[in-house]
């Protein structure tokens, strides 16, 4: 029996629509994406084949229509207000304090919490259930109509679920913030830098721009959600003006934290976070729980939204100007701030990187006193089309290191300058060149360079490499500046008298620098070729490389082909692996290592003898009970491979505290996610105990 194309499009509206739903406001996927995908591209193809079946409603209307020439105005039935801000708790006391005055109680106030997400207000129009409208909160009172761009944000339902005049009247408006989450902003500026297109400055700037395109095909493609945070105009009949007390009482509830659960039983998404707060003194510690969840979140916010929750107190409360008595937004401390560039230094790093670092005037952002940032290289400086002098938007969130985001353009000074790279090594005077494809300048001195010196005997002493005990990063410069080493052969020469003449070096220290380095000496050939710092070969590498090869020797004779078989080696490491060994200072230097130094011989392991071979591992957010590098190295010894991303082929996410957007991606994805917990007790199953 063949189905009618109209009962069939029927269906697949229910189906796509429930899994929308599924996906979307009740965060539960109950399908896999192909699925979804397989079915939009059925209903496509028969809407293609029979236009008289394509309704205003179909959720094939979520890609986008006909591009416009401008966007009309829409004047709001009910203006859209904004909220006032406070930044400390005394300020959030005083707000309490107007507004229980004002009602004249001394009793504690409910309040609905909300965090507040850094995106854009809209205002979006059901009448008899069907999306008709949405618009921008412009100035408050006339916005502009949005409607072909939201209509293309899958979490936002062109229907409403629930039965007119039950669950829902003739009007109603919702209105809520129009998002662009962590993850679909950093591949959209992924996307961007590889074509060489501007890049947004934040999610918040990402989203605006998507729902400022007249072609909504465009927006379409931007991945945009919705949470509501309250309601618009609600009407009883579509001829309705004015806004009636008795229709909302009539349908919904006199709590505003309640309400939001009906939106999201409408089938409108309601962020997972917000909260029912039963006193003020709640407040403060769901401001601090969402500060620190806030880098773990998959969108970006800038603070809480606190409500007086009871409707009725909303409205004795009423409003000064824009803004609710009853709203105020508990805003964190800024991410961004201006300050000024007030110079340019190169700093020469261990493979003869030369990056160039902004001075800054210093700011206060993010929590910390800021006055210098990376600026990686040449391009990103065209890409922020930066000169000295400039003011800028610096960005700091959470421990990542301070960004420039953008050059205020309307400040720049007359005397601002252009940012000229060396012609020669800031360090070493030496050519510096810059290889075919890559956009760093390096400094071509090798170890003839005193930074590149420095950087390489701090490697080898480093932690992660031979962990020297008391060599520390100013005591490698001391010892480097005064000429008393140039190689890390030299250290093992070190006197303890010729180390107490070095700064702030005692007796002891100098015995226990001998000392360490004496145990420096027994490694594991893994650490040792770690310890060489052979371009982009790190911990993981270094380890696969050693459990490959088993012996220095069938590694320094290995061609590019042979070390491509090893895990996570391709043809860059390779090369780089290839043109260390070839250079005959570096050989000089690795064979006198390896006359001083000594390490157990490796035993091959046996193909499928080890418990975890075969498994994929991401792992990501900050580990609390070991290094994430450590973590690694253990995993690999159970024969897991280690990768840097999520992707359908990872077994494991193992999600430490502040994961990000990998954490999104594998639950996307439906890889399962282990917490550190977990992945210690699986170490531990397979004998490894940390
Ligand atoms: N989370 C949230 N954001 N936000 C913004 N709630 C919320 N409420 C708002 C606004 C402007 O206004 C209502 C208090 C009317």
């Amino acid at each position: 029996m063949t189905t009618m194309p109209q009962s069939r499009v029927h269906e697949l509206h229910q189906l796509i629509n429930q899994y929308n739903h599924q996906y979307y406001v009740l965060d539960e996927p109950t399908v896999p994406d192909a699925e979804y995908d397989r079915l939009m591209n059925e209903l496509i193809a028969i809407e293609a084949k029979h236009p008289e079946l394509k309704s205003i409603d179909s959720p094939s209307q979520k890609v986008g229509g006909q591009a416009l020439k401008s966007f009309s105005q829409v004047t709001h039935q009910l203006p859209m207000l904004s909220l006032d801000n406070v930044f400390d708790l005394a300020d959030f006391n005083a707000f309490v304090k107007r507004n229980k005055d004002r009602l004249l109680t001394s009793k504690s106030l409910s309040f609905c919490a909300e965090p507040k997400l850094d995106g854009l207000a809209v205002s979006l129009r059901y009448e008899k259930g069907m999306f008709v409208q949405a618009a921008t909160r412009g100035d408050g009172s006339v916005g502009e109509n949005i409607t072909q761009n939201i209509r293309t944000i899958k979490s936002i339902p062109l229907k409403l679920q629930g039965v007119l005049g039950k669950d829902y009247p003739e009007i109603v408006e919702v209105r809520g913030e129009v998002f662009m989450p962590k993850a679909s902003f950093e591949q959209l500026n992924e996307q961007a830098k590889k074509r060489n297109e501007k890049v947004f400055a934040n999610p918040r700037n990402a989203a605006a721009g998507s729902l400022r395109q007249l072609d909504s095909k465009v927006t379409a493609k931007r991945n945009l959600a919705f949470y509501a945070y309250g309601l618009g105009f609600v009407g009883e009949s579509i001829t309705d003006t004015e806004q009636s007390t008795d229709v909302l009482a009539q349908y919904f509830s006199n709590s505003h934290y309640q309400r939001l659960c009906q939106i999201k039983a409408l089938g409108l998404p309601m962020c997972p976070e917000v909260r029912l707060l039963a006193s003020e003194h709640d407040c403060e510690a769901f401001y601090q729980d969402i500060l620190t969840k806030r880098e773990q979140l998959s969108y970006e916010i800038d603070g809480t939204v606190l409500k007086v929750d009871d409707i009725a107190l909303q409205k004795k409360l009423g409003f000064v100007a824009r803004a609710p008595r009853w709203a105020i937004a508990f805003k964190f401390p800024a991410q961004e701030e201006l300050t000024v560039v007030e110079g340019v230094e190169f700093q020469v790093g261990r493979t003869g990187a030369i990056t160039p670092v902004a001075r800054l005037k210093p700011v206060f952002v993010g929590g910390v006193t800021v006055s210098n940032a990376t600026l990686h290289n040449q391009d990103e400086i065209n890409r922020l089309g930066l000169k000295v002098s400039d003011t800028v938007i610096i960005r700091r969130a959470g421990d990542v290191i301070p960004q420039i985001v953008s050059v205020v353009l309307d400040k720049r000074a007359e005397n601002a300058t252009n940012i000229v790279f060396p012609a020669t090594c800031p360090v070493c005077d030496s050519k510096v060149a810059k290889a075919e494809g890559e956009a760093v300048l390096r400094c071509t001195a090798g170890l003839f360079c005193g930074a590149q010196r420095k950087e390489a005997i701090k490697h080898f002493a480093s932690r992660k490499a031979h962990d020297v005990d008391g060599l520390g990063d100013k005591l490698v410069e001391q010892l480097v500046d005064e000429k008393l080493i140039s190689t890390p052969v030299d250290l093992f020469s070190l006197t303890e008298i010729q180390i107490s003449t070095m700064e702030r070096m005692g007796k002891k220290s100098a015995q226990n620098l001998v000392n360490g380095l004496i145990q420096a000496k027994e490694t594991t050939l893994a650490k040792f070729i770690y310890g060489l710092g052979i371009r982009e070969v790190g911990e993981a590498t270094a380890a696969n490389l050693a459990q490959h090869f088993l012996t220095l020797d069938s590694l320094k004779a290995a061609d590019s082909e042979t070390l491509q078989q090893v895990d996570d080696v391709g043809v860059i490491v390779a090369k780089n692996i290839v043109n260390f060994f070839k250079e005959s200072h570096n050989l000089t230097i690795v064979e006198q290592l390896a006359d001083i130094m000594s390490w157990p011989e490796i035993v091959a392991k046996e193909a499928g003898s080890l418990p975890l071979e075969e498994q994929t591992f991401v792992l990501t957010g900050t580990l609390s009970q070991m290094g994430r590098n450590e973590a690694k190295a253990a995993l690999q010894l159970l024969g897991a491979k280690v990768s840097g991303s999520v992707s359908k082929k990872t077994h494991y996410l193992v999600a430490g505290e502040k994961a990000g957007s990998k954490l999104t991606k594998a639950q996307d994805l439906g890889v399962k996610v282990l917490t550190e917990e977990e992945m210690l007790t699986l170490l531990k199953q397979h004998g490894i105990d940390v």
